[in-house]
Order: structure tokens, then C-alpha cells, then sequence
């Protein structure tokens, strides 16, 4: 059908708005006759990387199983938007170095740990500060902000809707859509 296929890779800390973000961008995609489709937690840390937990080698192994299978929808024609901390830059750029230049699309979703923390939509940072959680990102695991995301979003000082706005209007620009 000639349109282009690409992944948006969203990358930051837990409750900095990535999935949010993602589902809405897709949604924003179908209004436009622009299927799509989302790789989160939901559905791949149950079913493909079940076997896979939160330990620097898991996390490592996770991501690169996701960045190929970003590769396999992109072969297939599909927009894919990935939601997953994906902490570690060498994780990243090795996904990117999977697809060509105008393939991928890093979005560094940007909210202070002090944000996240005040989120907490799962009780998760509570349970980490509690010591019932070992190695949570921004606590006590690593996060390696991007150096040269295409986009940076900041999830803390605009809106969700604002934030979108943002996204689909450098898709437009940069005629990914
Ligand atoms: C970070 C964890 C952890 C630890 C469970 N550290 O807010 P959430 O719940 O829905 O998003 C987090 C998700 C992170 O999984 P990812 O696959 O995105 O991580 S990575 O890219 O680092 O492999 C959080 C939950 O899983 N979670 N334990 N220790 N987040």
C-alpha cells in the first residue's frame, strides 16, 4: 500500500507515561486509517518473554527480543509503537542499528523520578522503597536517558492530549504520516 512503516520507540521510567502515550498515538493513527499496533508489558512480558525478569541480563535479553520483533511487524508492513523502559542506551541503539535510519523513532518520555514516584500507579516505587522490590529502575536500577532521541516528550509539564499533539505533528513533519 506504499505507506511507510516504522517503529516509535518510547523509552523512560515506570509511570512516566509510555503506554499512555503509546495507545493514545495509536489511536490518533486508526482515526486516520493508519493501522498500528502496541507492544507493551501486557503483552509480551506475560506471553513471549515470560521466562524473563528485572535482573540487567533479563532486561537486556528483553528488549532485544522486542526489538526483533518490532522488525518482524516492520517486514510486515505495520506502524508498531513500543512501550518499555528499555533502560540501557546500548539496548537501544542496538535496536535501532535492526531497522533502517528512517525506521525508528526514539521518543525519550521525560518525568522526574519525583513525579513518577508521586504517580505510582501500581504501588510499585512504594514497594521499592519498601525493599520489596530489588533492582526498580530510577531506584535502585539503572536509567541511561537517550542522548539524541528524535523526540523528547515531557510527560510532567504538558498534558497527555498536548503530548500527542507533539507526536503526530512531527509525524507529519517528518512525512511518516
Ligand atoms: C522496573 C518493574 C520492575 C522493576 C516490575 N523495575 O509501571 P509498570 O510496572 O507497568 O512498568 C514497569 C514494567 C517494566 O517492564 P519493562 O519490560 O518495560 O522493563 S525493561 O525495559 O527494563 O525490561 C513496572 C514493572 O514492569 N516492573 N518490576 N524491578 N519496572
Amino acid at each position: 500500500n506504499g505507506h511507510h512503516s516504522f517503529v516509535i520507540w518510547f523509552t523512560g521510567l515506570s509511570g512516566s507515561g509510555k503506554s499512555t502515550l503509546a495507545n493514545a498515538v495509536a489511536g490518533r493513527l486508526f482515526d486516520d486509517h493508519l493501522q498500528s499496533y502496541v507492544l507493551d508489558g501486557d503483552n509480551i512480558r506475560f506471553g513471549l518473554n515470560k521466562d524473563l525478569g528485572f535482573s540487567e541480563r533479563d532486561r537486556k535479553e528483553n528488549i532485544r527480543r522486542i526489538g526483533e520483533v518490532a522488525k518482524l511487524f516492520v517486514d510486515s508492513g505495520s506502524v508498531v509503537l513500543t512501550a518499555f523502559i528499555s533502560p540501557y542506551k546500548e539496548d537501544r541503539r542496538a535496536v535501532r542499528e535492526l531497522l533502517k535510519a528512517d525506521e525508528f523513532i526514539e521518543i525519550f518520555v521525560k518525568c522526574s523520578i519525583d513525579e513518577c514516584e508521586k504517580r505510582d500507579p501500581k504501588g510499585l516505587y512504594q514497594k521499592a522503597r519498601n525493599g520489596e522490590i530489588k533492582a526498580f529502575t530510577g531506584i535502585n536500577a539503572p536509567y541511561e536517558e537517550p542522548d539524541k532521541p528524535e523526540m523528547i516528550i515531557d510527560t510532567e509539564h504538558f498534558t497527555i492530549d498536548q503530548c500527542v499533539n507533539q507526536i503526530i505533528d512531527y509525524l507529519k513533519a517528518n512525512k511518516f504520516i
